[in-house]
């Protein structure tokens, strides 16, 4: 029902009633079979095994590896501690090439453990890093190398193997967006030396707070097992440095729930994309990211790129007027880790080198979707950047003369 905005003076950011009562975001989780959840709860509880390789997680790892085809899938705490433990295993350090168009986590996961985390930048078309700039940025004191597959569209995966060959260096994939995903009909999950996975709750498939590490080298798998568990080999006998990033049971059981109702997942995911991209058609200067539909996706993440010359609105005034409207549109990921404390003190120019990232991070939006978000309420949110894009030059000036005060962003 958009009949609340029928006119452009009726837009919530020049003081009209917004088009949604409550916040609509990007990232409500999927809850899945509610029943089912609270029996396998009630399980944990009788049976007072509550995490440290509990029944569910067992499962949990076991089904994982079936569905990603890879030997090892070890459930972690969250993406964060496991991109930690695996670089820690793997023996990084020095400095190792990273995006800077990526969720802080990947940059942190380094930094935390002293590791320089050195930013490149990325492909214009795929956002994804750029092999031929990782070329550039290796030195010897590199150690590896790791690839995010940004919103779930892989990596150059092949160029970067073939680097990380030449120069010795390891390859890993932050894969945080990634689950359900593949590249050339492979699921991703067995590129590179491990993959890491998110499945924090913002995330289409979750485990609460959650993630996994997934690998087919043996030697790797045992390791971080062992350091995922204070290095504790048996009662009693700890081998090796580690710390805890352990999934707790009822996390596992919230990720044994979302697995029963994964298809149902990406089917709304991929509906909701659909009537994005519909809607779209016609809107000039708003472009969809789009999936290889030849590729297994998973859809969680909708975002668009806004040319500004197009529409006559940039992506931050945009913003403001989605957000007054109580659609919390993200700028995943604005700014760039680059410009982020404390990369953005240690190196004030890398800017300078990240021509691509430095522009999409200015560009993109993520928007509302997932089993919260219908169809209908997508045809709102579309009309209302529709409504904007229309009228750009007009919602641009406007926005310039109110007092910041007064844009509720
Ligand atoms: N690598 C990459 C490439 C990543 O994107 C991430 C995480 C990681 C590594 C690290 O993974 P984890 O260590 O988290 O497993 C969110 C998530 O917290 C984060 O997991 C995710 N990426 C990132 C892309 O998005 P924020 O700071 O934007 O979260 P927040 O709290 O603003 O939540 C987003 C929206 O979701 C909110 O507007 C409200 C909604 N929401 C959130 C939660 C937690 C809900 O409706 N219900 C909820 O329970 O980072």
């Amino acid at each position: 029902m958009l009949d609340a905005i029928k006119e452009f003076d009726d837009l919530a950011v020049f003081s009209g009633k917004p088009a949604f009562s409550e916040k609509l975001h990007v990232g409500r989780p999927n809850i899945g079979d509610r029943n089912g959840l609270m029996e396998k709860i009630n399980d944990v509880l009788d049976r007072r095994w509550l995490t440290n390789n509990g029944k569910y997680v067992q499962e949990l790892e076991r089904r994982l590896a079936d569905l990603l085809g890879v030997r090892h899938c070890i459930a972690m705490c969250n993406a964060t501690v496991a991109l930690e433990i695996t670089t820690r295993a793997l023996g990084l350090k020095g400095e190792v090439i990273v995006p800077s168009f990526t969720f802080i986590a990947t940059a942190h996961s380094l930094q935390w453990q002293e590791i320089t985390p050195v930013f490149c930048d990325v492909d214009r078309e795929t956002y994804n890093i750029d092999p031929a700039c990782v070329e550039k940025m290796i030195t010897p004191r590199t150690s590896g190398i790791i690839g995010v597959h940004l919103w779930g569209r892989p990596c150059d995966t092949d160029a970067l193997r073939s680097i990380a060959r030449r120069h010795n260096v390891k390859l890993l994939f932050d894969a945080a967006h990634a689950f359900g995903c593949s590249h050339n009909g492979q699921m991703i999950g067995g590129f590179g030396t491990a993959e890491v996975f998110s499945f924090h709750a913002t995330k289409f498939f979750n485990t609460l707070e959650g993630g996994a590490v997934a690998t087919n080298d043996d030697e790797l798998a045992a390791k971080i097992r062992l350091m995922k568990n204070f290095g504790f080999a048996g009662y009693d006998n700890v081998v090796y440095i580690g710390t805890n990033g352990k999934m707790d049971e009822i996390s596992a059981a919230m990720g044994l729930t979302g697995l029963e109702s994964l298809d149902e997942f990406i089917a709304v995911n991929k509906r909701n994309y659909r009537k994005y991209k519909e809607e779209f058609a016609s809107v000039s200067g708003i472009e969809l990211v789009s999936y290889d539909e030849h590729e297994k996706n998973n859809y969680q993440y909708v975002v668009c790129e806004i040319d500004e010359q197009m529409c006559g609105v940039s992506r931050d005034n945009l913003m403001k007027v989605l957000h007054a409207e109580n659609i919390i549109a993200r700028r995943y990921f604005y700014p760039g880790c680059h410009r982020m404390e404390p990369y953005r003190s240690y190196f004030p120019h890398a800017g300078l080198l990240l021509p691509n990232t430095e522009l999409l991070s200015g560009k993109v939006l993520s928007l509302p979707t997932g089993t919260a978000v219908s169809v209908e309420e997508i045809g709102k949110i579309c009309r209302v950047i529709e409504l904007a894009a229309d009228n750009g030059p007009e919602v641009t000036k406007r926005l310039a003369a109110m007092e910041p005060d007064r844009i509720r962003v």
